[in-house]
């Protein structure tokens, strides 16, 4: 039965890291009334929904994690350099108690639809609770990967064995002793599930559509006296993340990988590749994503590590990307992932040299003409990123503008973080600002204070609406596709360029710099400062 409608100052689609801040700030700062609407059944967003073997994040955790409760940053202890799922998801659920949050959060409750009354100045939001519900402002924040993207293979209804996809994988786990299993995917998630499954398994069968280029994570427990010395120097940790190109500790070679000498060039190699992480991707010569020339040194020598580490060459050529660009995909984090394909139970097929997935049958996967018969695939496929989530809300904007249609050649947005057409709406870590590309808390933490300033500047000034002007607009998109058209990332096939969805339009979905986050935020900055430039507000 349909309940009358409510309204609130604000509503939140989603509780995951965004929504958390979003409702603490708004509700805590300006005193707004604010509910959040979550599909899942209780917080956590990303770290609520993969829960698959491995699943742990891939940035350090001392700056994954919110940086406005300064007591908490003390007081939480990480049992490693990149915790697992369910203690991510632990520390949230922390969070979220410690703050009081849940009472103005409706779990299990998805958006369906909402539209804007121009007449009312209001967002009319829909769930599927059947709810309907009033709001000044629409705050969408539904993480950027978390539409699943499963591919339609041909048979997959016959399949008698059971699959899954990792994002959406079981609460109570999946047990794959003495199982045939088969891994579809080789992105970071997979690249996380599949030495883990590994040591389970029977029989593990990796299908590979592209190779991807990956280092190792080095986790483990981190030095006490490190920790200490971040936590005396908290303020100073997040004034670098912030003002950084990657949200990280992490900073560009200040030189040309071309003209260091090969023992130096070497030198930095092993110095990134031993330091783990995302060293060797965001810390390295600043040409790096430039030039084809000084990226193919970088490339190099991680092929040389594969061929080093795995022992049959000709599953250690397959596995050495051959067509992209190194790092203009997403960097997986590996731990012993090269090593797994020693083991005696695990094969490698691989699309351009075995033949490409045909068919899911009754017993398994049919591809390049063979049956490998499996009792459970694993679809890790990944997501139709950013603009995915944002269209699956079903908005219409002024006039019943959708974004299926004002995005159908790719995202358009001003700053990432609103739509023309759309008043009053806005995105946390939408698409082209840096978002992925950056550490995610440190961008959805600017977001939020800039949402929350935006909101608070409005009410001083007595406004009840915001939208970005159409011109705005399109000189943000042009900025954002003449930045990453001077790189090696536009090149690749990857779910950054929107390439991994078959029919999606091709186009760049974060933005990349040029002076990273720390640019970015002066540039949100100013925009505000200059009494929110780019917007018309009535
Ligand atoms: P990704 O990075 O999109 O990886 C998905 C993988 O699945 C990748 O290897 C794809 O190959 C493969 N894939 C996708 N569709 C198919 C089909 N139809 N057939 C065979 N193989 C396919 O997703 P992840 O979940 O690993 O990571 C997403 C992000 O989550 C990650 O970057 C982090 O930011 C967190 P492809 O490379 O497209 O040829």
């Amino acid at each position: 039965m349909a309940s009358a409608t409510q309204h609130f100052d604000a509503v939140v689609i989603g509780a995951g890291f965004s929504g958390i801040h979003v409702l603490k700030s708004l509700r805590d700062k300006l005193g707004l009334k604010v509910r959040v609407y979550e599909a899942g059944s209780t917080v956590g967003g990303t770290w609520y929904w993969n829960r698959y073997p491995g699943a742990r994040c891939d940035s350090d955790a001392y700056i994954y994690c919110f940086t406005w409760d300064k007591q908490l940053l003390q007081e939480w202890e990480w049992s490693e350099r990149y915790p697992k799922q369910p203690e991510i998801l632990r520390y949230l659920e922390h969070v979220a108690a410690r703050h009081d949050l849940k009472r103005d959060m409706q779990f299990n409750t998805r958006v369906t639809g909402a539209e804007f009354d121009e007449d009312a100045n209001l967002w009319r939001v829909h769930t599927d609770q059947g709810e309907d519900i009033t709001a000044r402002y629409l705050i969408a924040a539904v993480g950027s990967l978390s539409t699943t993207n499963m591919p339609r293979f041909e048979g997959l209804d016959q399949f008698r064995g059971k699959w899954y996809h990792t994002s959406q994988f079981p609460h109570d786990g999946v047990d794959f002793t003495n199982k045939r299993v088969g891994v579809v995917g080789t992105g970071a998630t997979a690249v996380q599930a599949i030495s883990e499954i590994a040591q389970q398994a029977k029989q593990l069968v990796v299908f590979q559509r592209t190779a991807n280029y990956c280092v190792p994570a080095r986790n483990g427990r981190v030095d006490p006296e490190v920790t200490k010395a971040r936590k005396a120097d908290y303020d100073g940790v997040v004034k670098r993340t912030r003002e950084s190109f990657f949200g990280q500790e992490h900073y560009f070679i200040p030189k040309s990988a071309l003209e260091a000498t090969p023992e130096e060039r070497e030198r930095e190699f092993d110095r990134m590749w031993d330091s783990g992480g995302f060293a060797f991707w965001l810390g390295n010569y600043q040409d790096m994503f430039f030039s084809q020339e000084a990226n193919d040194l970088c490339a190099d020598y991680l092929k040389r590590k594969i061929r080093r580490t795995v022992k049959d060459p000709a599953v250690a050529e397959r596995l050495i990307p051959k067509d992209y660009a190194y790092g203009t995909k997403r960097q997986p984090l590996d731990t012993n992932y090269y090593e797994t394909f020693n083991k005696d139970n695990v094969l490698l097929v691989d699309a351009s040299t075995d033949g490409a997935i045909e068919a899911i049958t009754e017993n398994g996967i049919r591809a390049g003409g063979r049956d490998y018969e499996l009792d459970i695939i694993v679809f890790a496929t990944g997501f139709d990123a950013m603009t995915g989530p944002l269209k699956a809300l079903n908005l219409k904007g002024r006039g019943g503008c959708t974004l299926d249609e004002q995005w159908a050649d790719g995202p358009h947005t001003y700053l990432g973080i609103s739509v023309a057409g759309f008043p009053n709406l806005f995105t946390i870590t939408g698409p082209q600002s840096p978002s992925v590309l950056s550490n995610m808390p440190v961008s959805i933490e600017q977001h939020v204070e800039w949402v929350t300033d935006c909101i608070e500047a409005m009410h001083k000034a007595g406004k009840t609406r915001i939208e970005a002007t159409p011109e705005a607009q399109q000189q943000w998109v042009a900025h954002v596709n003449e930045v990453v058209g001077a790189t090696l990332m536009v090149g690749a096939n990857s779910w950054y360029m929107s390439a991994n969805i078959p029919g999606k339009a091709r186009a760049f979905l974060p933005y990349l710099g040029p002076e990273g986050v720390g640019g970015y935020r002066r540039k949100c900055d100013e925009v505000a400062a200059k009494g929110y430039e780019g917007f018309e507000l009535a």
